[in-house]
């Protein structure tokens, strides 16, 4: 069986990161997405998510690609990760082209999508803000 993860904030849950989690799911037979927790967000991003770790954490154990959601608390867990689930493939939006390439020497697959155009949780604020 074939293990794809994938690490994100997942804040405001749109068409952008299902599109990325359809084609996590499709490089493989089980994805874990590891969600950021509001402190790690707060740390992360000095930003303040809209949907709090759990309300993001349901929202994305109802999709129906999702196999396994996990919280993420600090940049540095990726690696332990890849070990305790036996990782295959790390896939994350092409955003972070090359940030991820390190986890090669841990033996999987590093994969960058494109983005989805046009869609991100900061627009939606921005749109709703100012209609
Ligand atoms: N994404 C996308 N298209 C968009 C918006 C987001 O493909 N229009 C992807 C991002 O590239 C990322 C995932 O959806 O792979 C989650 O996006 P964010 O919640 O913005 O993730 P981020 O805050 O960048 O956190 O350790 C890695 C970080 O946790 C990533």
């Amino acid at each position: 069986m074939k293990r794809v993860i994938t690490y994100g904030t997942f804040d405001l849950l749109h068409y952008g990161h299902i599109n990325l989690l359809k084609r996590a799911k499709a490089l493989g037979d089980y994805l874990i997405v590891a969600v950021s927790t509001d402190e790690f967000t707060r740390l992360k991003k000095d930003k303040k998510c809209y949907f709090s770790y759990e309300q993001r954490k349901g929202l994305l154990e109802s999709v129906r690609f999702v196999d396994l959601v996990i919280p993420e608390e600090n940049w540095d867990q990726k690696i332990n990760d890849i070990k305790e689930y036996h990782i295959d493939t790390f896939v994350i939006g092409d955003d972070w082209k090359g940030k991820f390439d390190y986890l090669k020497d841990e033996g999987v697959e590093v994969i960058y999508l494109p983005r989805t155009p046009e869609i991100s949780t900061t627009q939606i604020k921005e749109d709703l803000n100012h209609p």
